[in-house]
């Protein structure tokens, strides 16, 4: 048969999986047929926020984790397009740290520039897929969500990027059943302006605690207890915040501590992190991996060991994103296009685990981000993606971590320069302590709005 692609999800990855078909297009490649399915009504995957926690109004589960007022915890300099760029986006520069719609429109801009919404299936989950070995192709099974009507469609290549930030891992603690107060996973945080005057325990101590509890910290609440399994973030937390060891118990309000303290909350938040979830693959084709920066069985971290026609996007544990799924989509549709080989299975095991053997040795966060740059250098080389100083991304990086050790509160308030236009990031007119309106209007201001593209 004929070269069919799916991609499955229109989140960030999925977009640059399209934008790299447009980009071969444009440059007079004849590129095949190509179907995304994306289960939400619009684009955008994390970003495009939804106010629904639980079940979507078609009882599909809800994708987003991301609440409302959501700033990017990074610069923007380090997850910026090599192809399509702030300055491009918006015409004049802007904070570092911008919120989340603003994000959502810069994403949303470069995909409107190359016209790929016309590939899109909204409302369309993906229900099953599996290989067909006779027709040597994918059968791929979905559901329009608001009529109910399935559809099975063979593709030659499926490429996966349904993200892996949305299924919670969701541990128990003792007596947590009796905890008379709001009790939820990150995935289901939507806002802390319910917290104020109220003490709140984060159990977990990475992105999604941290990020929670300054929230919940600048909206007023009491206290602020972090509950750490491994190590402690270490940060210099404001008055009223605290780091303490793994909660062991709950009684009723009152939980306790490995060091033996125990206080009351009104408020817990699992912020244990996600688990990679691919219910409509067989458990063949399903990737098995922690959250981790180069999972097993990924050959590039994106051809599949057990297909080399099924590719994965994004499944990494994420320093660099926006960039990285590009430098992945890239390399999968040169795949595709036949314009990269793929060496032998034994070639691309021993490359698996020269890379693995690698992650193993890392220590801290400079080798991790370095590991992580070097991936999408390799990646990079071998398509026709723009080249960018992944070295200076790296020092970004590198300086944001020191930006939070020296102040959790007012990092969100240091301006970087643009690594791929050397443009220097303008500060927010309010810095983020107290900026309370993030709409995209006040973040850019009502002239500035006006012209930005939408
Ligand atoms: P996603 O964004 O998760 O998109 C996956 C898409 O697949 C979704 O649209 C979903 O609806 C669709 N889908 C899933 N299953 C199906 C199906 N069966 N059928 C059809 N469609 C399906 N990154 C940053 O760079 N900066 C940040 O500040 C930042 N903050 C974050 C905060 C939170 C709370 C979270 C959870 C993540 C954050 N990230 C951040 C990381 C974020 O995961 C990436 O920026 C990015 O969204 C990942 O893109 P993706 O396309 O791989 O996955
Ligand atoms: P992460 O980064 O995967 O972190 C998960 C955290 O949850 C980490 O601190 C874990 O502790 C902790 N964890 C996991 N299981 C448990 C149990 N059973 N008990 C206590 N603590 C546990 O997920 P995040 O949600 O923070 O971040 C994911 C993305 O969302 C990220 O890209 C952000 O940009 C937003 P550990 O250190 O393993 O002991």
């Amino acid at each position: 048969m004929n070269k069919r692609i799916a991609i499955i999800g229109a989140g960030p990855s999925g977009m640059a999986q399209l934008r790299a078909f447009e980009s071969a297009r444009a440059k007079g490649v004849d590129v095949p047929e190509v179907v995304c399915f994306e289960k939400q009504r619009d684009w955008g995957g994390q970003w495009n926020y939804t106010w629904r926690t639980g079940l979507d109004e078609y009882g599909e589960p809800v994708h987003s984790s991301m609440y409302r007022h959501l700033w990017s915890n990074a610069p923007k300099e380090c997850l910026e397009f090599a192809e399509y760029t702030f300055d491009e986006h918006f015409g004049h520069p802007v904070s570092s740290y911008p919120p989340r719609q603003v994000l959502w429109d810069y994403i949303q801009g470069r995909a409107l520039q190359s016209n790929v919404r016309q590939y899109v299936r909204f409302e369309t989950s993906v229900r099953a897929v599996q290989y067909l070995a006779a027709e040597d192709a994918f059968a791929v099974t979905s559901v329009h969500l608001p009529t109910g009507e399935t559809t099975t469609d063979l593709y030659t290549e499926v490429v996966v990027a349904n993200g892996h930030f949305s299924t919670p891992n969701m541990p128990a603690f003792p007596g947590i059943e009796t905890f008379p107060g709001r009790i939820c996973h990150a995935h289901d945080f939507r806002g802390a302006e319910d917290l104020g005057g109220k003490d709140v325990l984060l159990i977990g101590s990475s992105y999604s605690a941290e990020d929670i509890g300054i929230q919940a910290h600048k909206m007023g609440a009491r206290s602020v207890t972090f509950s750490y399994r491994t190590r402690p973030m270490g940060f210099g937390w404001p008055d009223g915040a605290r780091e303490l060891p793994l909660v062991q118990r709950f009684e009723g309000r009152r939980a306790y501590f490995a060091n033996g303290e125990s206080h009351e909350f009104d408020a817990v938040f699992l912020c244990t992190g996600y688990k990679h979830h691919f219910p409509f693959l067989p458990s063949d084709l399903a990737l098995k991996t922690q959250n981790c920066l180069y999972p097993d069985h990924l050959y590039k971290g994106v051809v599949s060991e057990a297909n080399q026609r099924l590719f994965f996007l994004g499944m990494q544990d994420q320093w660099f994103t926006f960039n990285m799924f590009d430098a992945q989509a890239w390399y999968v549709r040169d795949v595709i296009l036949g314009q990269a080989s793929l060496p032998s299975p034994h070639q691309r095991r021993a490359e698996i685990d020269t890379w693995r053997e690698r992650q193993e040795s890392l220590s801290g966060d400079k080798d991790e981000v370095q590991f992580q740059a070097d991936y999408i250098k390799d990646l990079i080389e071998a398509t026709d993606y723009p080249m960018f100083d992944l070295e200076e991304v790296v020092a970004t990086f590198l300086a944001w971590q020191e930006d939070k050790k020296a102040d959790i509160l007012r990092y969100r308030d240091v301006c970087y320069r643009s690594i791929m236009t050397c443009t220097l990031a303008t500060p927010h007119h309010t810095r983020w302590l107290d900026a309370m309106d993030d709409s995209f209007d006040t973040y850019l201001g009502p002239a500035l709005a006006e012209a930005a593209p939408r």
